[in-house]
């Protein structure tokens, strides 16, 4: 897939172009679904609301997913087709940083997309892809997400789940496993009842929780007091503020 679009990089709505761009070639590519399409316009309207950057809260968000991430015994991040078609070089390069397994996960289910989001992984240098095998399954859930691998997501601690409804991130944390979720929208269900919601675009928020990770990776006291100083409601409450108010 190509990142070429038909504007100059000084076009003021580049990045939200480029991001377009993606997305659409991600549906043409069979990698995102149609309703893909429509999750990204939402996405787009809260972005704008937030002044296309990332709020303070969001960048603790971040550092305290790095480090739940480092510290966990086995982590997942989770891949749909919108996460894949935006972030796929970056969501391998955090696995790589964090030592994180990837794994595909779809609500709208088909094994080609599976296998076209996971070959594209690879050809982003992901060396293994989880999804394929679907063994396991998230109790309570009557629909596709609830296929995961025994040993992927069913066998994690913290799974990282970026763009999606909120009954599997419901259901997760019934599970007792840590959830980290990626949703511009701070009163989406998963936002509200992940361990971690980070309120911002994925095309930045992937890229900064490498950042931190890095960071904080040989560091666990560091580690620990961004998981302490990190409060979820009041991560939740700034975002809110910030796009109803345009704190
Ligand atoms: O690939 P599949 O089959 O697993 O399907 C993926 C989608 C995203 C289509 C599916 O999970 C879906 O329909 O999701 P929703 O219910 O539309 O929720 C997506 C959430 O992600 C919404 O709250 C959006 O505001 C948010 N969102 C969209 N784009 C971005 C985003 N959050 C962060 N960064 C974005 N770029």
């Amino acid at each position: 897939m190509s990142d070429e679009v038909e504007v100059p990089e000084s076009h003021p709505r580049y990045e939200s172009l480029l991001t377009r761009h993606r997305i659409e070639a991600g549906v043409d590519r069979g990698i995102t679904s149609r309703q893909g399409l429509i999750a990204q316009g939402r996405g787009e309207a809260y972005d704008y609301l937030l002044g296309e950057r990332t709020i303070e809260s969001a960048d603790r968000a971040e550092r305290a997913a790095a480090a739940y991430i480092l510290q966990a015994d086995h982590a997942v991040i989770s891949v749909n087709g919108n996460a894949a078609a935006l972030v796929p070089g970056e969501l391998v390069e955090l696995a790589e940083a964090t030592g994180a397994d990837l794994e595909v996960n779809l609500f709208n289910r088909t094994e080609e997309r599976i296998r076209a989001i996971a070959e594209y992984l690879r050809e982003h240098g992901a060396e293994a892809v989880l999804g394929l095998e679907a063994d396991g399954r998230i109790p309570g859930l009557d629909h596709e997400r609830a296929k995961v691998d025994a040993d992927g997501i069913g066998d994690a601690d913290v799974v990282l789940v970026p763009l999606e409804d909120g009954d599997r991130a419901e259901a997760l944390g019934e599970m007792g496993k840590t959830e980290l979720v990626v949703d511009l929208n701070p009163l989406s269900r998963s936002a509200q009842v992940a361990t971690v919601p980070i309120i911002d675009n994925i095309v930045r928020a992937i890229p900064n929780v490498t950042a931190h990770a890095r960071e904080l990776a040989d560091d666990p006291e560091a580690q620990r007091d961004a998981i302490e100083a990190f409060d979820a409601d009041e991560a939740l409450s700034a975002a809110e503020r910030a796009i109803r108010g345009g704190e």
